[in-house]
């Protein structure tokens, strides 16, 4: 038995059921899953109903509707299953389709999950599509949803581009003309609606000496390349639209910079996935920009106008996800400028500030992201927010930079075990990480969180701080 038997059952088993209900995470990865699936039995003719939640836990599995629908969980379910049993949902009525770890209940659902099969760079959009495909080998045209999915998990992050079945999905999609997979492409974010030169001096990984956050710097180094800035119609051009032999210009030109300052270039370039049927220059052009447009949306707790656009809508929903998405840059902007204003706190190992309750728990991590570009890059960051449903809560976020992952920063670890010992709960990625604490431990926690990051700088060895 392998992953694809596994989908082939769960495909056998969705269609003979009729309505079926779909529970999926609002993120990108949920929000593409569940259209990947809804779209598959809806061509069945077969009823579907979806709801959305930001996690599941027992305050929101009331959202499940207790009536006699099949339900199929999509990003989760998986960590939950003991939450399902409590609900009483039987075995028969239940199919999991998810890439998380798997907890133990007293119920085993049937579950489709490529980590059983050791594929851990597949996110619950690729399963749904391997599902969707054995539902109907026609379905290829929803290979593209199951590639943003991926890449709005950070399934590509790693490896600079998508490995195993979820590449399989990617070629697939590519056949069929779909998507359009750009090999050695350049390793930035905003390939389609970012000026060039904002495109590049926003790369921070990796991080171009001269050009990385200093966008005067970018514009300059463009010039001396003689690569025009802007097009014919008098716009600024974007990446996506430069000609290849400039494009080889960049990149060699950045390789040199790179090697000159003593960087890595191995980062440099990645594989890249284009959308050609949709309009230049919109974040539906590519999977980066497709994905987070999708997670804008279940930011602002709208998943449902991200499944419209995923659907193929591009008039009411596409305006109200484009308009969300300028809040959300706005947002985040404004984040970045308050702890930029307001300062961190330095210790030994970490830097951390607190932003109160002025920001919403699910941009901090970005912000946390993009404030590290301009602060301390060898210090870790970690931003605390009061959590809104629950004021006894603290949400953390940790960030760091792929040269200190190298150098052996593990946040995920240093997240799980410093919230374990202090009653709360933590995890996420080695460069990003999250956890919940009580909120009467947050010093406590940041300062096991310092003691953890100087522990793994000393087992990396010698010639590290
Ligand atoms: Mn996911």
């Amino acid at each position: 038995m392998g992953l694809i038997d596994d989908a082939r059952a769960a495909a056998r088993d969705m269609v003979c059921h009729n309505p079926v209900t779909i529970v999926s995470h609002i993120d990108a990865d949920g929000i593409a899953g569940e259209t990947i699936l809804a779209q598959a039995l809806a061509r069945e003719g077969i009823e579907v109903k979806s709801v959305f939640v930001r996690q599941l836990e027992p305050l929101t599995m009331r959202q499940v509707p207790r009536d006699t629908s099949f339900k199929v969980f999509c990003d989760l379910g998986a960590g939950q299953q003991n939450l399902l049993a409590e609900a009483g949902l039987r075995e028969d009525e239940v199919l999991i389709i998810d890439h998380h770890v798997s907890q133990e209940g007293p119920c085993s659902y049937r579950q489709v999950n490529g980590i059983h099969y050791g594929y851990t760079k597949l996110s619950a959009a690729g399963v749904a599509y391997l599902v969707a495909r054995e539902i109907d080998s026609g379905n290829t045209d929803l290979a593209r949803l199951s590639v943003i999915g991926n890449i709005g998990d950070m399934m590509a992050r790693e490896d600079c581009g998508l490995i195993g079945p979820a590449r399989e999905i990617a070629l697939e999609g590519s056949e069929a003309g779909w998507v359009e997979i750009r090999g050695k492409d350049l390793n930035c974010y905003g390939v389609s609606t970012r000026p060039l030169h904002v495109c590049l001096a926003y790369n921070d990984d990796p991080f171009v000496p001269g050009i990385s956050n200093n966008v005067n710097g970018a514009m300059k180094f463009l010039q001396r390349m003689k690569v025009p800035l802007k097009g014919e119609d008098g716009n600024w051009v974007v990446w996506e639209e430069v000609s290849d032999e400039h494009r080889r210009i960049i990149t060699s030109a950045l390789a040199q910079q790179l090697l000159v300052n003593g960087g890595n270039v191995s980062r440099l370039f990645c594989e890249s996935y284009l959308f050609p049927g949709e309009p230049g220059r919109t974040p539906l052009r590519n999977a980066q920009e497709f994905a987070t447009l999708l997670n804008s949306c279940g930011r602002w707790s709208r998943p449902r106008i991200g499944g419209s656009i995923c659907r193929g809508d591009r008039g009411v929903a596409y305006r109200q996800a484009e308009h969300m998405l300028t809040n959300h840059r706005a947002i985040i902007r404004e984040l970045l400028m308050y702890i930029l204003d307001n300062g961190v706190c330095e210790l030994s190992h970490l830097q951390y500030i607190h932003v109160g309750n002025r920001y919403p728990d699910t941009i901090v991590g970005i912000g946390a992201g993009m404030a590290l570009s301009k602060l301390n890059r060898d210090k870790p960051i970690l931003i605390m927010v009061e959590q809104p449903e629950d004021p006894e809560l603290t949400k953390v976020s940790l960030r760091t930079t792929e040269q200190m992952v190298a150098r052996g920063v593990d946040l995920q670890r240093a997240a799980m075990e410093a919230s374990a010992s202090l009653g709360g709960a933590g995890g996420g990625h080695r460069v990003a990480a999250g956890a919940s604490i009580p909120r009467e431990n947050e010093q406590e926690f940041v300062k096991r969180v310092n003691e953890l990051l100087a522990g793994q700088y000393a087992q990396a060895g010698p010639g590290h701080r």
